[in-house]
């Protein structure tokens, strides 16, 4: 066993001895702060994160792809299932290609609003957005990123390789993407037009890549109006259990 864990706290560390010999490791660099350094950085993320919203008008100023690059990055630091990063994300600011997936999401909306698609209480929980089949933003965002789930991946002779958790994992890259987009002063709106299948198409992707959701990068239009929405308060969001359930405990002091 490795000297430098404390002794007792685990009889199974890890790596193993055995692990160890059979694949590479290293030690993991990694500084605790200052407790007061952690509050405020927590804080000062949520107070950023709390100002960020989705925004349908977008400005058609340019941003540096430099930029989209370091938020792309960002979501690829993602955990993924058994490490197999099984996300693409298709960056386009072509305007015909633009045009194209404006026009294929614009007809597939189309069909969801007026044909009914879109369900009545479906239509209800809309309403506050007023989302409709028209999808501008499509064409003058200066950048549309599409992320792709890579059902599996292909090896370079040309078999498949097994990957796990894929919607997990790439829903969890989507977050870190978002997050990033925020932090660096840009906005973004995630689209999901239903049917995707338009964007593997048009943006030629494989046939074992499948569109996740799309992303419309850029400056909020200036002027621009967002709904009122409030988020949920964090008692309705965070549950703290304090025994198992089901199991008959102490009655709780303000239950006696
Ligand atoms: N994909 C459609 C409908 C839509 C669905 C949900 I759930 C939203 O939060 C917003 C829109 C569209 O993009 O208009």
């Amino acid at each position: 066993m490795d000297a430098a864990y404390p002794a007792g706290v685990y009889r199974h560390p890890y790596p193993s001895v055995g692990l160890k010999a059979a694949h590479p490791f290293r030690p993991l660099h990694f500084e605790r702060l200052d407790p007061a350094v952690m509050r405020h950085r927590a804080e000062e993320f949520r107070r950023l994160m709390e100002r960020r919203r989705s925004v349908r008008m977008f400005s058609p100023d340019p941003v540096p792809r430099e930029l989209l690059e370091l938020a792309i990055g960002t979501a690829a630091t993602a955990p993924s299932g058994a490490h197999r990063q099984p996300w693409t994300f298709v960056v386009t600011g072509d305007p015909a290609t633009k045009r194209a997936i404006r026009e294929a999401a614009e007809a597939e909306e189309r069909r969801n609003y007026e044909e009914g698609r879109i369900n009545a209480e479906w239509r209800r929980a809309l309403a506050p957005l007023g989302t409709d089949w028209h999808k501008e933003f499509l064409e003058v965002a200066p950048w549309l990123v599409v992320v792709f789930e890579q059902r599996y991946g292909v090896a370079a002779d040309g078999s498949r390789i097994q990957h796990y958790y894929v919607k997990e994992s790439v829903g969890i890259a989507t977050g870190l993407f978002v997050a990033a987009l925020h932090t660096m002063g840009l906005a973004t709106l995630p689209h999901t037009p239903s049917p995707m299948a338009f964007l593997t198409r048009i943006l030629g992707r494989p046939e074992h890549e499948r569109p996740f959701a799309l992303f419309p990068v850029g400056y909020p239009l200036d002027g621009v109006e967002v709904p009122d929405l409030r988020r949920k308060p964090l008692d309705e969001v965070m549950v703290v259990v304090d025994r198992p359930a089901g199991v008959p405990g102490e009655p709780q002091a303000s239950a006696g």
